[in-house]
């Protein structure tokens, strides 16, 4: 069993379709980042950087528990725990690591400084907005050629695939004033992995309690966990 510390936001979604990729038992433990909930002092003994998605693995290496943050720690975990979704040939699994460490490294922190700047910053900033737009313009760009040959990021669907689709889903792309005709294969692809019932699934863990894509606020917040102290 593993508990998955969670709020229903990009970087959330990662671990809740990987989760349900893998057909792994979970149960999920509501980690309100809008109430700032990620600073209590349970939580951060978990994950002193005070950020969801953490998991704990009740049946860890050796049988004890073990504890993880960084999604894309977690979505490797998950991969060599099951032995799925992560090639076992060397080549192929460095591959998808490259991917996948593009996603987190590159994509995710532009693509939400993006969001950021665009739907939830208390003042206008033009600049901002302009340097982080055309950042994921030139993103989406990559990836759309490396989408030009294959179906999936790295051939077959893989953990780079899950890391990444939640960051390009449908309301994600609208905040960042992305227009996803521009860059077919990532349309492509994108139908292709929402198309999953595991991942419909997994985008759907706890939609109800935060109404993702209603244009509240609130909600455009719960996006970025942009609540920072
Ligand atoms: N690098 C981290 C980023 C996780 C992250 O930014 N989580 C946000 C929600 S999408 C969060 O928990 N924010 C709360 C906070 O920053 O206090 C990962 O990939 O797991």
């Amino acid at each position: 069993m593993i508990d998955l510390y969670y709020w229903p936001t990009p970087n959330g979604h990662k671990a809740t379709i990987a989760l349900e990729e893998m057909g792994l038992s979970y149960e999920v433990h509501p980690v309100n980042i809008l109430k700032s909930e990620q600073f209590e002092e349970s939580f951060l003994s978990l994950n002193p950087n005070h950020k969801i998605p953490t998991i704990v693995d009740r049946d860890g290496p050796g049988g004890e528990p073990i504890t993880l943050f960084e999604s894309g720690a977690i979505l490797e975990y998950l991969a060599e725990k099951t032995g799925r979704f992560l090639p076992s040939d060397p080549r192929g699994r460095w591959e998808v690591k490259v991917w996948l460490y593009f996603q987190v490294a590159s994509m995710g922190p532009m693509l939400g400084q993006c969001g950021h700047f665009f739907g939830y910053a208390p003042e206008d900033v033009p600049y901002a907005k302009e340097r982080y737009h055309k950042e994921t313009k030139r993103l989406y760009r990559v990836l759309d050629g490396r989408l030009a040959d294959r179906p999936f990021i790295c051939g077959d669907y893989s953990i780079a695939d899950m890391a990444t689709y939640p960051w390009m889903a449908p309301k994600v792309r609208e905040l960042h004033h992305m227009n996803i005709d521009e860059y077919p294969n990532v349309k492509r692809w994108a139908e292709m992995v929402a198309d999953r019932p595991a991942v419909q699934r997994g985008m759907a863990v706890l939609r109800d309690v935060m109404k993702i894509g209603d244009p509240d606020e609130e909600a455009r917040e719960s996006l970025f966990g942009a609540r920072q102290q």
